[in-house]
């Protein structure tokens, strides 16, 4: 990797008198950071490599956790590979556009040699046609709305360049309205299930992998065409268990200096449970969310569970 295009490093000297939420706008329908736009034409574009594999998720459904897993189970378990630099840089976020002169997505991609993992959160239907075209393998996660809700009201209020999630009331009525970073959750979610029947995608679950963690990353390892012994397996399900990435600077993104992602309002790794979400929800915003919930879902044959 070309180290000037490192994020990592770029982020060592970087200072910043204020920093600025970013606002919303909306591309191809769908809202974004308003500083996506600088880069849109460039992301629709992106020409793939047909061995690139991408990780793909709605904000906050547990791409990082599958990130870390997808790196060690291509590298077989090696726990120094994968030590290498932070995940930001083993795997670039593809659409991301930093206030300049930090690198974008597509400057830290171009600077890795191909095959390369990415990440991205983009809904199915924006995907770069690249990759469909050169049958790239994805990965997607998905978490159940509620959780994946709670954990996108505390990373926006303690990310200071997302918008200002405003109140806990009021969040959940954006949430649900779309109307939020990337869009969409139900549409985020249907839209890479109905995908992944046309393309080669493994659509994976938050809740299964903290149900069955081994279970999951053999499937994961099987779809990538890697045969790893029970070892190496025992390996990756311990590195990547919520307690030792949240102990892990190169996976815990606590190189993010704290005047960007403020760890006295909230932790990267809050709680990294199915069910937090009940000690958030009154019972009427619970039951506002069931509705939502049925009324969305009921178009569609992908169901989730709320707790395990
Ligand atoms: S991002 O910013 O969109 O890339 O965030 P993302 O990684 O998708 O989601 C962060 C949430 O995932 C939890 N997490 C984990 N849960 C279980 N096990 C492991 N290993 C793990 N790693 C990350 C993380 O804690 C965030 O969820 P909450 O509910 O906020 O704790």
């Amino acid at each position: 990797m070309n180290s000037t295009m490192s994020l990592n490093e770029a982020l060592k000297n970087h200072q910043r008198d204020k920093v600025e939420r970013l606002k919303l706008v909306t591309l191809d329908g769908v809202p974004f950071l308003d500083l996506t736009q600088l880069n849109w034409e460039n992301v629709k574009n992106f020409h793939c490599h047909p061995d690139d594999l991408l990780i793909a998720s709605y904000p906050k459904a547990g791409t990082t956790w599958l990130q870390e897993i997808t790196d060690m189970v291509l590298n077989d378990g090696d726990l120094e590979k994968c030590r290498r630099a932070p995940i930001y840089d083993r795997i670039p976020f593809l659409e991301i556009v930093e206030p300049k002169p930090l690198p974008s997505g597509l400057d830290q991609i171009a600077a890795l040699t191909p095959p390369r993992v990415i990440k991205t959160h983009l809904p199915f239907q924006l995907v770069p046609k690249s990759f469909w075209e050169q049958d790239c393998k994805a990965i997607y996660i998905a978490r159940n709305g509620k959780d994946n809700l709670v954990s996108y009201y505390h990373f926006d209020l303690m990310n200071k360049e997302q918008p200002d999630p405003g109140t806990w009331e009021q969040y959940i009525m954006k949430f649900m309205a779309g109307n939020v970073a990337w869009g969409s959750w139900s549409d985020h979610v249907k839209g890479w299930w109905s995908g992944k029947d046309k393309h080669q995608i493994l659509y994976l679950f938050y809740e299964d992998m903290k149900e069955n963690p081994k279970r999951e990353i053999c499937k994961l390892s099987q779809f990538l065409g890697k045969d790893l012994n029970e070892d190496i397996l025992d390996r990756i399900v311990n590195h990547t268990s919520f307690e030792v990435m949240k102990e892990n600077p190169m996976a815990n993104y606590s190189t993010i200096p704290t005047f960007l992602f403020d760890p006295k309002v909230s932790s990267f790794m809050r709680k990294g449970k199915v069910g937090n979400w009940k000690e958030h929800f009154t019972v009427a915003q619970n039951e506002i969310f069931d509705e939502y919930y049925h009324q969305k879902m009921a178009d569609t044959s992908l169901t989730f569970r709320f707790q395990l």
